[in-house]
C-alpha cells in the first residue's frame, strides 16, 4: 500500500472502548499524542483484522499508529 507523503508514525496509550470487525476499526480513548498534536480523545482507527481480534473492550493498551492528516491506522497494539 502506498503511503501518502504526509503519513507519519506515532505512539500512543489508551483504552479500548469498542471493536468493530465488520467496519475494520478499533475505537480508543487515547491519551494526548504529541506527534499528531492531538489532545486526549475517543476516536476510531482503522486496523487489520488480526489486530482487531487481539484486543477487547476495556483493555489498557500501548499502540503504534500511522498518521495521515486527521485519520490514523493502528499498525501495532498490545495490552499494557
Ligand atoms: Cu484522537
Amino acid at each position: 500500500m502506498a503511503m501518502s507523503p504526509t503519513a507519519k508514525m506515532a505512539k500512543g496509550t489508551g483504552k479500548v472502548t469498542a471493536v468493530d470487525k465488520s467496519a475494520g476499526t478499533i475505537t480508543l480513548d487515547h491519551d494526548p499524542i504529541a506527534e499528531a498534536k492531538w489532545p486526549a480523545m475517543t476516536m476510531a482507527f482503522k486496523a487489520e483484522p488480526s489486530l482487531i481480534e487481539s484486543v477487547k473492550v476495556g483493555d489498557e493498551v500501548n499502540f503504534d499508529i500511522k498518521l495521515d492528516g486527521n485519520a490514523g491506522e493502528v499498525v501495532a497494539i498490545a495490552k499494557k
